[in-house]
């Protein structure tokens, strides 16, 4: 009984900072992207097939990032992300479908 306790403590404590982003496959690695000022940053990321790339919204207001066919977030509030693991053997442009002028794209390496 005590063992689950601290069990339930530890996780309590690990999640506590970002729960809403979902652990990194086994292969992957986990890259973060700022939404901050209408603009991703870095606007270019390099990724290998597997890796988790995690968009953080720091500004006040809704953006979202989308590459049409591929993927899209739909709006990420204020202080809230969203994860994706981008499909391997491309480079994807995206952008805020709000704000046309913030774009980026993702390489994924081989
Ligand atoms: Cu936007």
């Amino acid at each position: 009984m005590a063992a689950a306790v601290v069990g339930l403590a530890l996780l309590t404590a690990a999640g506590c900072h970002r729960a809403e982003v979902p652990p990194p496959s086994a292969s992957g690695r986990s890259l973060v992207v700022v939404i901050e000022g209408m603009k991703f940053t870095p606007s270019s990321i390099h990724v290998h097939p597997g890796d988790q790339i995690v968009f953080e919204n720091h500004d006040l207001f809704p953006h979202t990032a989308t590459a049409k066919g591929v993927f899209d977030s739909g709006p990420i509030p204020s202080g809230k992300s969203w994860t994706v693991i981008p499909p391997a053997g491309r480079t994807i442009p995206f952008a805020c479908l709000y704000h046309p002028p913030m774009t980026g794209e993702i390489v994924v390496e081989p």
